[in-house]
C-alpha cells in the first residue's frame, strides 16, 4: 500500500511540471476585406507585419471579414485558407519549417497579398560582370525572394555595374576595376542593371513572389 502510495506520487510528481510547462503558441493576426476594402495583412503580437518568423507553431487568429475576399496562407507543408463568400473568424495552429510563405486573397491574388521568411531560406547566388569589352552580363535571370550575393566583376575603367530593384541601388564606379560582392533582400518584382556610362549595356531578372 505503502509503495503504491509513493509510486503515485512520484508520478505526479513526473507529469505536473511538465504540464505546467506548456506554453501558448506565438500568436499571429490575420485579417483580410475591412469593410470590404481590398486590404490583406498578416501582423505579429506587436502589431507588425510579418515579415520573418523563427520556425515553430503558431496560433493564428484569422478574421476574413468580406463575403467577396479571402484569406489563403501557403508554403512548405501548409495550406489553409477561409472560403471567399462567408465572413468568419477562426484560429488556425500552423507549424512552420524553413522556407519562403505567402498569404493571398485568391480572387484578387496579384494585389492582395503578403508573403514572409521562416527559419533559413537559401541565399541566392548570382555572378554579375561589365567589361572588358562593351559586354554586361547577369545570371541567373530568375531568382526567390530574401538573401542573395551578388559578386560582381568588373572588368572595365569606363563602364561600371549598377543594379536598382526594390529595396536595391548599388553600383561600382566607373573608373573602378575589381571584384565586389553585394548581399541584399530581394524582393518580388524587376531588377535591372545598367552601365552608367553606355545605354546599351543593360539587363534584367526578376523575382518571383513565394508559389
Ligand atoms: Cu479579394
Amino acid at each position: 500500500m505503502t509503495t503504491r502510495i509513493a509510486l503515485f506520487a512520484l508520478i505526479a510528481v513526473l507529469f505536473v511540471p511538465s504540464a505546467l510547462a506548456q506554453v501558448a503558441n506565438p500568436r499571429l493576426v490575420a485579417v483580410v476585406g475591412t469593410n470590404e476594402a481590398f486590404v490583406i495583412s498578416l501582423r505579429d503580437a506587436s502589431g507588425n507585419l510579418v515579415t520573418h518568423l523563427d520556425p515553430g507553431t503558431y496560433d493564428i487568429a484569422v478574421s476574413d471579414r468580406a463575403l467577396s475576399h479571402n484569406f489563403h496562407l501557403k508554403g512548405p507543408g501548409v495550406d489553409n485558407a477561409t472560403s471567399v463568400e462567408e465572413q468568419r473568424d477562426v484560429t488556425w495552429t500552423v507549424t512552420f519549417t524553413d522556407g519562403r510563405f505567402s498569404y493571398v486573397c485568391d480572387v484578387h491574388a496579384t494585389t492582395m497579398r503578403g508573403y514572409f521568411t521562416v527559419g533559413t531560406v537559401p541565399r541566392t547566388s548570382f555572378a554579375a560582370s561589365v567589361g572588358p569589352k562593351k559586354k554586361i552580363a547577369l545570371s541567373p535571370k530568375l531568382a526567390d525572394v530574401g538573401p542573395a550575393t551578388i559578386t560582381v566583376n568588373d572588368r572595365s575603367r569606363s563602364d561600371n555595374f549598377h543594379l536598382t530593384g526594390p529595396g536595391v541601388n548599388r553600383k561600382t564606379g566607373i573608373a573602378f576595376r575589381g571584384r565586389v560582392t553585394w548581399n541584399v533582400t530581394l524582393r518580388p518584382g524587376r531588377y535591372a542593371y545598367r552601365s552608367d556610362k553606355s545605354k546599351k549595356l543593360r539587363g534584367a531578372f526578376k523575382v518571383r513572389f513565394p508559389a
